[in-house]
Formats: structure tokens, sequence, C-alpha cells
């Protein structure tokens, strides 16, 4: 059995005589090295995080163990969260297992119906309004403040507390802190724990640095890049459709101490990042879990050199989370009968 990111890194989160202890499995996901992708890229070490290997398939699980163990440590019977999908998938689940409430409030029509089935099938209360992820949780801010429900948007500290278990667990696995992070920022929770995690283990001695931290934004929803929130924000990658994000501070101190960057990439180089993942590693994330990718691809592109360098791509989201993107353009099958000599044929071996 795993042990679990409560019980794993007990020492490192605020958990108390009276915190339950629980787990669905969180953390410990992979690490793998990728030598070819990484040639196609550029790179000199390429690793993957898969952070969908956790149990409900995102890398929200990590903080969302400890924002529920807090919630019910706290006797809260609810938790309430806005979210393009992934939190409200986790924050569902997490309630199921502790008995909790869950009421999730979703942009109408615009998360993929991956995500939806898992707050469905979990039995959370869903609430689709006519509007986007900032306006969703604009009223879940407003209505955790009058009423008795935990807030497990990242704006809750427990979240990024658990979320910071990720970067301890690559310092773990390549024995120091890789030379860059790339990972996708939306409402850029997860780059702000990254950057608390490794600055965590940097001053226990862990590691003899700290990676430049690289977050990529989509063009359509990319607020940081910009500077102002966007008003309308618009991607293929709908879990980071967000366009005013709620730890915008921490995302661009992350990036201004790390001597890293947040930039963004189009649609297109998200799409074609996921599939390159896809054929040349065998792993399958969902769009937004591309742009780390394709933000490696464009500095590349661009000239900057990665020949030397380790460097590590956080897969946020599994791919089947969203199969609809992945279907979209693929090339008809050849239909046959089911007909040995048919299909022999059809594959030109005979
Ligand atoms: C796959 O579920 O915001 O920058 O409401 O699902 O920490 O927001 C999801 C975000 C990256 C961005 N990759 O992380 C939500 C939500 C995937 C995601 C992000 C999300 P943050």
């Amino acid at each position: 059995m795993k042990p679990g990111v409560l019980v794993k890194y007990r020492d490192s989160l605020p958990i108390a005589p009276g915190t339950p202890t629980f787990t669905l499995g969180e953390g410990d996901t992979p690490l793998v090295r990728c030598d070819r992708l990484a040639a196609k890229v550029g790179c000199g070490e390429l690793y993957l995080k898969l952070e969908g290997c956790n149990p409900t398939g995102s890398f929200k699980d990590r903080g969302m163990v400890v924002a529920v163990a807090k919630a019910v440590e706290a006797g809260s019977q609810g938790i309430m969260c806005a979210s393009t999908g992934n939190t409200s998938a986790s924050a569902a689940a997490y309630a199921a297992y502790c008995g909790l409430t869950a009421i999730i409030i979703v942009p109408g029509g615009r998360i993929t119906p991956g995500k939806l089935a898992q707050a469905v099938i979990y039995g959370a209360r869903v609430v689709a309004i006519d509007g986007n992820f900032d306006q969703a949780l604009k009223i879940v801010k407003a209505l955790t403040q009058s009423h008795p429900v935990t807030l497990v948007n990242s704006l809750n500290p427990h979240r990024i507390e658990g979320q910071k278990t990720a970067a301890f667990e690559i310092i773990d696995a390549l024995g120091d802190a890789p030379d860059y992070l790339f990972i996708p920022v939306g409402n850029a929770g997860n780059i702000t724990a990254y950057w608390k995690g490794f600055t965590e283990y940097y001053q226990q001695g862990r590691s003899r640095g700290r990676p430049r931290m690289m977050g990529f934004q989509a063009e359509g929803a990319a607020p940081i890049v910009r500077g102002h929130p966007v008003k309308e924000p618009e991607t293929v990658a709908s879990a980071i459709r967000i366009g005013n994000p709620a730890s915008w501070q921490s995302a661009t101190a992350a990036r201004d101490e790390s001597g890293g960057i947040i930039d963004m990439v189009s649609d297109d180089e998200i799409l074609s990042a996921q599939k390159l993942m896809a054929r040349e590693s065998g792993i399958f994330g969902e769009p937004a879990s591309a742009t780390p990718l394709a933000g490696l691809i464009k500095l590349s592109g661009q000239g900057m050199d990665f020949s030397a360098k380790k460097v590590v791509c956080v897969i946020t989201g599994n791919g089947l989370k969203d199969t609809d993107i992945a279907l979209k353009d693929a090339p008809p099958f050849l239909e046959l009968p089911a007909d040995v000599e048919a299909v022999e044929r059809a594959l030109g071996w005979k």
C-alpha cells in the first residue's frame, strides 16, 4: 500500500495530532526519462513527471488530500471550489472518501465530459454557471465567506502545501534539482507550490541548487505574460482557460527568484506537442499538460541551448480526460470485414 502524501510527507505538512491521515494513493508518481523525445527537442536529459497517474488523473490530488484532511479536522461539513475540471474531480473524490459534501462551480459547457463524469459519479453537487472560471471563483470566494463550507481552490494554503511534494519527489528521484522545470500556468497555484517545494528542500540541504521555473500559458489565456487580466480567455487547453490567476503574485515571484520565465504558446503548438509526446514517448497528457513541452520546443527553436541541461516537464493531467481533442483530427481507420485475408491485404502483407 502506498503511504500517500499525508503520511509520507507528514514532517513537511501542517499535520496536527487531530488531522486524519488517509489516502486514495496520491503522490509517488513516475518520473520518466524520455531520450527519444529529448533528442527531438534538443535537450540533454528530459524527464516527464506523470501527475496524471494520481488517483483522479491530475496533480490536484496532492493538494486536495491535505485541504480535505484539514477541513475534516476543522469539523467542516462540506467543501466548495470553482474549477476548469480537474480540481472539481479531485475535490469530489476526496469529499466522497471522507463523507463530506462537495459543491463545485464550473463554467457551463466548458469542462471536458471526462472531468464532468468524475464529479458526477463521485456524487458532487455540480453547478454549471453561464460564465468562465474567473467568475466561478468569485462566486465561490463570496459563498465560502458567508457559509460553513471550506474553500478548496488553491487559495487554500493547504493545497499549495500538498502540491509542493511533487518537487520533493523530483529531487529524490534525480538526486538533485534539475536545471529547468517546465510547467503549465493556469490559476498559478502549482508553479507556486513547486517553487516552495524546491526552496524547502534546498534550504534543508537536500539539493545543491534550485531549477529555473519555466511557466507556460496558452496564448488566448495569458494574463501574466500580457501583464493584465484577460476578460474572455480562450484556449483548446480548457484546464488553463483562466484570465485572472489567483496566485499571480507568487507565480511571478517564483519566476523572478529562480531566474526563469513565464511565456505563452499557441493552441497549435500545444496540440502538436501533445502528439509528439504521445508518439515519441508513449505518454498521453491532456492538452494543458502538453503546454510545458510546447514551451520547451518553442524556446529551443528560438536558439536557447538545452543540449547540456537536465529538464523536467510536469505532465499535470491524464490525456484520457479529454479524448475529444485526441480524436478530433485523427485520420479515418481502416474498416474491414472480420476476415483474416482482408486485414492481411489491407496491411500490405499479401
Ligand atoms: C491539467 O481544475 O484550475 O496553475 O480548476 O487542470 O495550478 O492552476 C486546473 C488547472 C495545469 C494549471 N494542468 O495549474 C481547475 C484548474 C492541468 C490543470 C493546470 C490545471 P494551476
